[in-house]
């Protein structure tokens, strides 16, 4: 079982589309097992985004995920970082397939709409950068069995 950190971003939260993205990883199969709605700190969106410091839009990336809410989650299954990042869309919304998340409601890189984590390792990092272990919730779902072999 992998777990990988999604955030909703600010855009999406402003725009009202925090359900219609969470309901895009639901459907898919994915079990959420943790959620929270929060504002980044300056010094989290570092953290979070350190990898990219030299890069040319590092500071726009910071200002704009910190410019207002988002919603951190957890989500688990078999092939959850794969899984997540398909359902999202190549990271810029203009190249990204129709039928995912950033290819039906974005248009603009730095307005993405939302993260996923890019590998096992960044995941773990990812997630408990964001969660404390006791905020992650262990459940049977009902329905597995109907979603996986
Ligand atoms: P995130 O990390 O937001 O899930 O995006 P990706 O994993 O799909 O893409 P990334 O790490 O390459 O980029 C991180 C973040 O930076 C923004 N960005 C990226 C940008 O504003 N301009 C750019 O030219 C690039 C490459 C978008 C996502």
């Amino acid at each position: 079982m992998e777990r990988t950190l999604i955030l909703v971003k600010p855009d999406g939260v402003q725009r009202g589309l925090t359900g219609e993205i969470i309901g895009r990883f639901e459907q898919r199969g994915l079990k959420m097992v943790g959620m929270k709605f929060m504002q980044m700190s300056p010094a989290l969106a570092e953290e979070h985004y350190g990898v990219h410091k030299e890069r040319p839009f590092y500071n726009s990336l910071v200002e704009y995920i910190i410019s207002g809410p988002i919603v951190a989650m957890v989500w688990e299954g078999k092939d959850a970082i794969a899984a997540a990042r398909s359902t999202m869309g190549a990271t810029n919304p203009v190249a990204a397939a129709p039928g995912t998340i950033r290819g039906d409601l974005g248009m603009e890189i730095g307005r993405n709409l939302v993260h996923g984590s890019d590998s096992p390792e960044n995941a773990v990092k990812e997630v408990n950068l964001f969660f404390n272990a006791d905020e992650l919730v262990d459940w049977a779902r009902t329905t597995d069995s109907w979603i996986r072999e």
